[in-house]
């Protein structure tokens, strides 16, 4: 049976060249496929494998700009709508320097099975641009915001395609976005972005639920050992929405979040992190995490080396993909972490998944943790629709529950296909499973 998948593999290869993040995405995904597919073949017929890892639709387009210093700017933009058995393509916009068709392919590729753990009618895709919003005024994001959406208004809608934000994509550039989709059509279709600002028909705890959701997921983790996140010291990455909603979930929860980080160093605040004062220089003033440190006695930035070589018991990466490798894995271990759960987009690279899995320390992969922010866009479209707005405690309530059948679904399908506690097993097969049912419904499309 493993020579199906390795078909399948060495095709993505040859047809998606050098697109390094892509072909580990859909490595992981296939390995987790061997024994479903050895227990139930017919997943394999009618070419259901090869059909999965094509794009429905990729649009790669110019965005041209100018920038507050006249001159002409030059962007590429991305949007991947991967497959939508499900529902309408769902997932958010990037905008980093670094992306390229392959980051926003294996982000697309995630988000299925992601979408499909939530349980909600979405489909998966993403987009994004490399274009870089450090350092750029608001002027010149609403610019580039507005050209971006020119052209990705022809692909998306309400029933089509719904973007939201990702990483450099947050409130400031849905509102551009949003903007400018509805001047171009000439239409209020508040669901076709999600991620909004309250006033606009955002949804409450859209804000907190990525971050939220993966600090509840390592409870339910927890939960299945007895014990609970209260009184752990936990290590963050990142220091953007995620991070930062992650870090207050966990203090809500008892436990000790002391680092977080961006592209510049980590920070290290053994008295544990000050959220108040975070959210300022991230949020508010948009500022480095050396910020931080200078207005918080006792906190240390560290500029050599990775956040992972702080001792901690849980590690929530939440940053970028590829961030915890083989050597911060291997150090975290020593370090006696026992609860890993990935808020980013595949942050752990193979080496260090295996790492985890040999120790059988719990961890968990990004498409079952961080799924409470796409679960909770599906939330707002719903109040979208219906016209009606959800207090705090009700989308809250819907979050946390989602999350519990996320991990339990996880827990199952694990156990079902043999490999007891092996999340990434879980979360594959139970995602993989889902779509591909519906898939074999549709037919040959
Ligand atoms: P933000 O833009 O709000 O924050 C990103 C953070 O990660 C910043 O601190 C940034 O630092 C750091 N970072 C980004 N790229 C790099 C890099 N190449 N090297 C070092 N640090 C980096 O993004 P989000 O918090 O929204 O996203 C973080 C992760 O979570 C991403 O993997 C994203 O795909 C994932 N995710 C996000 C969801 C959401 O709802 N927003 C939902 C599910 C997953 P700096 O400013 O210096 O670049
Ligand atoms: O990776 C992700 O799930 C997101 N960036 C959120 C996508 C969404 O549509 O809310």
């Amino acid at each position: 049976m493993a020579e199906v998948v390795e078909k399948v593999y060495e095709q993505v290869v040859a047809r998606n060249r050098g697109e390094t993040e892509f072909h580990q995405a859909v490595r992981e995904v296939l390995d987790s496929l061997a024994p479903v597919i050895a227990k139930h073949p017919h997943y394999a017929d009618d070419a259901l494998l090869e059909r999965i890892v094509e794009p429905e639709r990729q649009v790669i387009f110019r965005v041209p700009w100018v920038d507050d210093a006249g001159n002409v700017q030059v962007n590429r933009g991305f949007r991947i709508e991967f497959n939508s058995a499900l529902g309408p393509y769902k997932g958010g916009l990037r905008f980093h320097p670094s992306v390229n068709a392959g980051i926003i392919k294996f982000l697309g590729f995630e988000q299925i099975f992601k979408n499909a753990l939530t349980n909600q009618a979405i489909g998966g895709g993403k987009g994004g641009s490399d274009f870089d919003p450090h350092g750029r005024s608001d002027a010149e994001v609403m610019r580039f915001c507005q050209s971006f959406m020119t052209e990705l208004s022809r692909h998306i809608g309400p029933s089509t395609d719904v973007p939201a934000g990702d990483i450099g994509v947050g409130g400031r550039e849905i509102g551009f976005l949003f903007g400018q989709y509805k001047r171009l059509r000439n239409s209020y279709d508040a669901g076709v972005l999600t991620g909004k600002g309250l006033g606009w028909g955002g949804s409450l705890v859209r804000t907190e639920a990525t971050g939220y959701g993966t600090v509840l997921f390592a409870q339910s983790m927890l939960a299945t050992k007895g014990q609970s996140l209260e009184g752990k010291r936990v290590a963050v990455s990142g220091s953007g929405n995620v991070a930062i909603y992650a870090i207050e979930k966990a203090q809500q929860l008892g436990a000790t979040p002391i680092t977080f980080s961006d592209s510049s160093g980590y920070v290290v605040d053994e008295a544990g992190v000050d959220l108040d004062l975070l959210k300022q220089v991230k949020e508010v003033e948009r500022g480095r995490v050396a910020d931080y440190v200078s207005r918080r006695p006792g906190a240390r930035l560290v500029t050599e080396g990775r956040v992972w070589d702080v001792p901690a018991e849980v590690a929530l990466p939440c940053a970028t993909q590829n961030e915890l490798g083989g050597a911060g894995a291997a150090t975290l271990l020593r370090n006696g972490c026992a609860v890993v759960a990935e808020g980013a987009n595949m942050p752990s690279t193979p080496e260090a998944i295996e790492a985890f899995q040999a120790a059988g320390i719990l961890y968990a992969p990004g498409k079952a943790a961080n799924a409470g922010g796409v679960a909770t866009s599906a939330l707002e479209m719903e109040q979208n629709a219906g016209r009606t707005r959800w207090s705090f405690e009700t989308a809250e309530a819907k979050l946390t529950g989602i999350m519990a059948d996320i991990h339990d679904s996880c827990v199952a399908a694990a156990e079902e296909y043999g490999r007891p506690g092996d999340y990434v097993l879980g979360a594959n097969a139970a995602g993989f499973t889902r779509v591909a049912d519906v898939m074999i419904a549709h037919g040959i499309v």
